[in-house]
């Protein structure tokens, strides 16, 4: 009884270090981008600009610290994205791509460029450094994103814009 005791415990940290240490962006995806904004949705000073959609696609909810996005694959540590509430199941986070940080917390240092880009999701912290997603789109047409479709799917294709919401509805 002792042993299959120790070994419950044992199992339990296990299980309990791999959920605290690893899992930090379980479910995370970059689930849509649109990079030519002209007429879709405008950001809080009324712009017409690019952003990035984030979902989480798992069951638990996703804290935001040491998540770091960024247009660039050598660097991406280049934006953290700002404190606030952890990312619910089922949720999105549209992340304004306009080079105006100024603008508010959600505005990205960066912007994501019509004629094609990457953009880098990575997790940053205290374990190992990793690639949670990323994206790599082509030219794309005015208010046409490039998108998972289905919501969080395996597939890209360019789709009606969705920010904040299910894709390919
Ligand atoms: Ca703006
Ligand atoms: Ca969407």
């Amino acid at each position: 009884m002792l042993i299959l005791g120790k070994g419950m415990v044992l199992v339990w940290l296990f299980v309990g270090c791999g959920g605290v240490r690893g899992d930090q962006a379980e479910g995370l995806v970059l689930n849509e981008v649109l990079a030519r904004n002209t007429i879709t949705n405008v950001d809080d000073a009324g712009e017409f600009d690019d952003w990035i959609e984030i979902f989480n696609g798992g069951e638990e909810p996703v804290s935001r610290k040491d998540l770091f996005l960024s247009d660039d694959g050598n660097a991406p540590a280049r934006w953290p994205l700002p404190e606030g509430d952890p990312i619910e199941p089922g949720t999105w986070l549209l992340v304004w791509a306009d080079g105006q940080p100024e603008q508010g917390e959600m505005h990205a240092p960066f912007k994501i460029g019509g004629m094609g880009e990457t953009v880098v999701f990575s997790y940053i912290g205290s374990g190992e450094p990793r690639t949670i997603d990323q994206v790599d789109f082509g030219e794309q047409l005015p208010d046409l994103a490039w998108a998972r479709v289905p919501n969080g799917g395996v597939e890209w294709v360019a789709a009606t814009p969705t920010p904040g919401e299910t894709n390919g509805e």
